[in-house]
Parts: C-alpha cells; sequence; structure tokens
C-alpha cells in the first residue's frame, strides 16, 4: 500500500515543492488548508486530482486531531508557519502561537491518535513526524559554519518560536519515544518563493526594471549574509530524514555564504543591468535585529542522509531572473481555473 503523507504550509513554496517530490515517490499526499477561501485552491490548481485537501489549522487543536484521524498519515511535514520574519515583530503573539505552538499541537494531535500516554513508550507511534526548524534560531553566532551542536541565539521573535518548536520536537522524541525530528533549514528559495523575501523581491525588481515598468528597487542590510540553496533541493532532505531507522536532527545548508549584495549584483548582471543604477538603500527595511551571518556546515546530511544539494547560488539566481522575465512578460492571469477536488 502507498505511504500517506500530512503536509501543513502545503500552499507555501515548500508544501509544494515537498509535495510533488513524496507523489513522484508514490506516496498518497494530503495537505492541510486554512480558511474558507483558500488561494491555493484556485492558484495551484496544476496538482488537482493528485493532492488531496483538508481543512485545519494550527491554531485550532481540534483541527489537527480531527485531520490526523480521518487520514492516519505515515509522515506528517509540517511546515505551516508565519515564515516572514519582519512580520514577527508586528504579530510577537500571532507568531509564536503558530509558528511555535503550532509545532504542540500538531505532536499532541498525533500523540492522542497513537493512543501514546504518559510514560515514554519507544517505538509506539509509528506516524513519524518533521519539523521545519529554521538557521535563524542560530541568530547572533558565534562560530561559523554552524553545525547540529552550534548554540542557538535568535533574533526575532520568528527565531525564538521556531527555537520553541524545535526544542519541544527533541522533548517528544524523548519524552514518548516519537519518530520526531527537526530538519534545522538554511534559506532555500526558489521561483516560488514568496515576494516578500530578499531573493524574490530581487528577482521581480530585476524584470521589472528590465521591461521598464520600474527604475528603482529598495532594500535594507545589503551586507547581510545568508547561505542560499534551492527548495527543490531542500525537500528532499526532509524526506529522507523520516527514513531513517533512528530519529535525528540535521542541518541542511550549501555550505557557502553569500551577502545580499552579491546576490543584487548578480541578479542584475545576469539582465544586463548595473545595480548601483537602481538600488538604494532604505532604513524602512532594516529590521530592528537581525541576523548578520549564517553559514552551513551540512556534513552531517551528506554521511548520514546521502543528501548534499544539486543547484548552485548562480543556477539559483539565474532560474529567479528567468522565470520572473518570463512571468512579466507574459499578459493577463496566467493562472489555472479552478480547483476541481473535494475538501474535506
Ligand atoms: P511559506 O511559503 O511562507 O509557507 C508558509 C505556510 O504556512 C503557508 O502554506 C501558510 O498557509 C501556512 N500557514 C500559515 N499560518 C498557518 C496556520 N495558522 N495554520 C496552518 N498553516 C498556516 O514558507 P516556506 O518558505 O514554504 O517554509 C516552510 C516552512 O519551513 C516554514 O515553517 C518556515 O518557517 C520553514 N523554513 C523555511 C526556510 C526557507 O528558507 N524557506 C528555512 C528554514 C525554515 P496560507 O497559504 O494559508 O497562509
Ligand atoms: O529573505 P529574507 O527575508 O530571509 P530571512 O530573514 O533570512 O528568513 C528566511 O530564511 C530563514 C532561514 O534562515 C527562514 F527560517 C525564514 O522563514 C525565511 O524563509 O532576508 C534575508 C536577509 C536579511 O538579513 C534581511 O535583513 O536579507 C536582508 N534584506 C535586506 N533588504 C532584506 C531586504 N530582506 C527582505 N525580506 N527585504 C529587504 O528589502
Amino acid at each position: 500500500m502507498a505511504r500517506c503523507a500530512l503536509i501543513t504550509g502545503i500552499t507555501g513554496q515548500d508544501g509544494s515543492y515537498l509535495a510533488e517530490h513524496l507523489l513522484s515517490e508514490g506516496y498518497e499526499v494530503w495537505g492541510l488548508v486554512r480558511g474558507q477561501a483558500d488561494p491555493w485552491v484556485r492558484g495551484r490548481s496544476e496538482l488537482a486530482g493528485e493532492i488531496r485537501l483538508i481543512r485545519g489549522d494550527l491554531l485550532d487543536q481540534g483541527s489537527l486531531i480531527a485531520a490526523v484521524e480521518r487520514i492516519h498519515p505515515d509522515e506528517v511535514y509540517n511546515l505551516g508557519a508565519i515564515s516572514y520574519v519582519p512580520m514577527s515583530w508586528q504579530q510577537a503573539e500571532l507568531t509564536s502561537e503558530v509558528t511555535g505552538v503550532g509545532v504542540l499541537r500538531m505532536l499532541e494531535a498525533i500523540r492522542t491518535c497513537s493512543g501514546i500516554s504518559g510514560s515514554r513508550t519507544p517505538g509506539s507511534a509509528q506516524i513519524r513526524f518533521y519539523q521545519a526548524s529554521s538557521s535563524e534560531m542560530f541568530g547572533m553566532v558565534d562560530e561559523s559554519p554552524q553545525t547540529e551542536r552550534t548554540p542557538f541565539h535568535p533574533r526575532s521573535p520568528y527565531g525564538v518560536a521556531k527555537a520553541y518548536g524545535h526544542f519541544l520536537t527533541q522533548n517528544y522524541r524523548e519524552s514518548y519515544g516519537m519518530f520526531a525530528v527537526s530538519g534545522i533549514l538554511f534559506n532555500h528559495e526558489s521561483p516560488r518563493r514568496g515576494p516578500e523575501f530578499v531573493t524574490r523581491k530581487v528577482s521581480l525588481a530585476v524584470a521589472r526594471i528590465k521591461l521598464g515598468l520600474e527604475r528603482q528597487l529598495r532594500l535594507g542590510n545589503l551586507a547581510a549574509r545568508r547561505d542560499w540553496g534551492f527548495a527543490g533541493d531542500y525537500v528532499r532532505a526532509m524526506h529522507l530524514m523520516l527514513t531513517q531507522d533512528e530519529p535525528e536532527d540535521f542541518v541542511v545548508g550549501t555550505g557557502v555564504t553569500r551577502s545580499v549584495e552579491e546576490l543584487v549584483e548578480l541578479a542584475f548582471s545576469l539582465a544586463g543591468l548595473d545595480w548601483k543604477e537602481h538600488v538604494v538603500c532604505d532604513t524602512a527595511f532594516v529590521r530592528p535585529a537581525d541576523v548578520n551571518q549564517l553559514c552551513a556546515d551540512p556534513g552531517k546530511a551528506l554521511a548520514k542522509l546521502g543528501w548534499k544539494p544539486k543547484t548552485s547560488f548562480e543556477e539559483l539566481v539565474g532560474l529567479m531572473v528567468e522565470s520572473d522575465l518570463e512571468l512579466l512578460s507574459t499578459p493577463g492571469d496566467r493562472r489555472p481555473p479552478s480547483f476541481s477536488s473535494d475538501v474535506w
């Protein structure tokens, strides 16, 4: 029988790539969607009929229990979160509830539906759990590159909420013997990245400027450094983590760090533009506390999962600029028409 996976955050960047990957591995894939007018239902219909949708919200314990009871998944991937770091200062409480306590609610749904009570019962839970942890937990780093053992010093309410979810995942593994793992993923991007994140903000601006639709791009901290990879590569690591004999946490990244300025220079040059003629620094995009640099040591993932990224930074930026040039050159709304399958 096909293995069955439930993905929270199915409408997000990673949710779509993970769903495609699991479908290609022969899985039955369910996605949790919230609200009554799902944008995804209208916007991502290329997967119509292949992914099954179920309503639920990380803020609503009962809906998560009902989803797990209905589906009986073999694997749960908790990708749902408020994931945009600046928003976590504007809505700190909501971020803590969704990105942090949401992890507790999903673990509790699995524990309840698996019949695990009080004490540690190794191996008793059949449902395997993946938590989307983040390199933002490292925050102000005092060692580089960062490994699974690097201490956390989060710099935003988002980072703090992710650290809570990370420790809780470890705690449920140790307390109840659950197969619960945390993937500490560094920044990963794609043409499906939300437009508020810096890589997509840049690739969209490059396309608009190239096509004469805009002249200027306003950015914040150009000196910040990130370890950027391709989302399509990273979802393979998530799946591999749930196929191991023992539950363990892994750092996933490329091991190469670049500045926002290097990203900008490359993206503009790929379109034959000089970034200095268009980019303006704007303090409105500078954060109350930023993470200045991140760089992964993915050695454990390579050794134990056999995982390594296939897409270079140059290829990734090229992919995004090319995709946005095509998107903005195409007249009209290119989204496919309505989604046909039922939402539970
Ligand atoms: P994303 O595109 O922002 O997607 C976030 C998803 O969370 C959306 O599907 C959203 O659904 C869902 N969500 C928001 N609030 C929810 C709620 N109350 N209940 C259920 N679902 C809710 O994020 P992503 O880039 O795919 O990242 C996936 C996960 O990995 C996130 O947890 C993120 O924090 C983490 N992460 C990402 C990166 C990265 O570089 N991309 C790195 C490390 C960790 P709606 O469409 O309904 O809003
Ligand atoms: O693209 P960003 O918004 O990503 P950030 O904050 O690193 O967070 C992303 O990666 C995390 C993994 O480390 C995820 F957990 C998280 O969910 C999210 O996916 O910003 C990257 C850097 C920052 O230092 C920011 O200050 O770019 C700098 N930056 C400079 N100007 C800007 C801008 N970021 C944005 N979004 N917009 C700007 O105008």
